[in-house]
């Protein structure tokens, strides 16, 4: 028996693509081999050498479109160059998030107004645009998907106002699948567990991070690029129906735990905290 792929015949586009460590290549990866087609859009020129032969490995070639966020009319432009090509567009992944990194340390009280506004522009707003520029565009059961972190319900050192963020893109996501819903578009996020990617490094601690994750998640495991690239196709294809306005833990469970696990701690050997 032979099965139809699950996104045969889909176009859409996959937004902050940086490197072969990016979720959204693990998204990419994912949705080619379920034969999507797709375009990629890249913050700057100094990401297209990276983004280019990535592009090359895809079994269906890709459009690239250069797109700026924090510059409105380069998002427009991009929904417009695929609208025209493609005539509708199925999905849209937004997979982009930047703070100062000056302030994902110390307080999240001391945040500037300045890097407040940024952050909330390029990690929450340019979701919203990116949904009302997409919209006249979108199929009838389109589906997006952006990327969440567990920063926003809880606090964590040092993640600051990346969490407020990442708050008020969960929000966005709600309101948005009503906004949508009306033209049969669905809107989820993806609330990944941490992973090693160009936005995690020089991070402080990032190791720790991952490590802590790892003995304590239910599943006992860090998440992959891959594993959050199969749980968004899921999304985007028509096996996600009846889902919309939700955000979906791909964490191995972390999210649902309390308390350490002492014994795992001591396992381990590592000195992760001491009692
Ligand atoms: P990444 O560095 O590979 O991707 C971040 C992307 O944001 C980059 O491609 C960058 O070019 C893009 N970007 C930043 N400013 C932009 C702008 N002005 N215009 C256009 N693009 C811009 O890192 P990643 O970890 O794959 O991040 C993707 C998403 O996943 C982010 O929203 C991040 O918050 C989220 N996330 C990451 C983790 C993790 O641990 N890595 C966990 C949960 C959620
Ligand atoms: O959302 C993210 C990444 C956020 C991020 C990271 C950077 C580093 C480089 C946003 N902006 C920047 N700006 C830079 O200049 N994650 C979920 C990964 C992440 O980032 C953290 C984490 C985790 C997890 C920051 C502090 C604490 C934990």
């Amino acid at each position: 028996m032979t099965v139809e792929p699950l996104m045969a015949g889909k176009k859409g586009l996959i937004m902050g693509l940086a490197n072969d460590k990016s979720i959204a290549w693990g998204i990419a990866q994912a949705l080619d081999a379920q034969g999507a087609e797709i375009a990629i859009s890249y913050q700057n020129e100094a990401l297209e050498k990276r983004v280019i032969p990535l592009a090359e490995k895809l079994s269906i070639e890709p459009t690239l479109i250069k797109c700026d966020v924090s510059d409105s009319k380069s998002v427009e432009d991009c929904f417009k160059a695929l609208g025209e090509k493609w005539g509708k567009i199925d999905f849209v992944v937004h997979a982009i998030g930047f703070s100062d990194k000056d302030q994902l340390k110390g307080r999240m009280i001391d945040t500037t107004l300045d890097n407040f506004l940024n952050t909330m522009h390029i990690s929450c707003y340019s979701f919203i645009e990116a949904c009302r520029c997409a919209s006249p565009y979108m199929s009838e059961k389109g589906s997006i998907v952006t990327l969440s972190y567990l920063g926003s319900e809880r606090v964590l050192p040092n993640y600051n106002i990346m969490g407020v963020a990442k708050a008020g893109l969960e929000a966005a996501v709600r309101y948005a699948s009503v906004d949508m819903g009306r033209q049969g578009v669905r809107v989820n996020a993806i609330s990944a567990g941490p992973i090693k990617t160009l936005a995690a490094s020089g991070i402080g601690d990032f190791r720790k991070i991952l490590r802590w994750n790892e003995l304590n998640a239910p599943l006992q495991a860090n998440v992959t690029q891959e594993q959050v690239g199969r749980a968004t196709l899921a999304l985007l294809s028509p096996l996600g129906e009846a889902i919309t306005g939700e955000v979906i833990h791909v964490d191995n469970g972390y999210n649902v735990i309390s308390m350490i696990n002492l014994a795992n701690a001591k396992e381990s050997g590592e000195v992760l905290c001491e009692f």
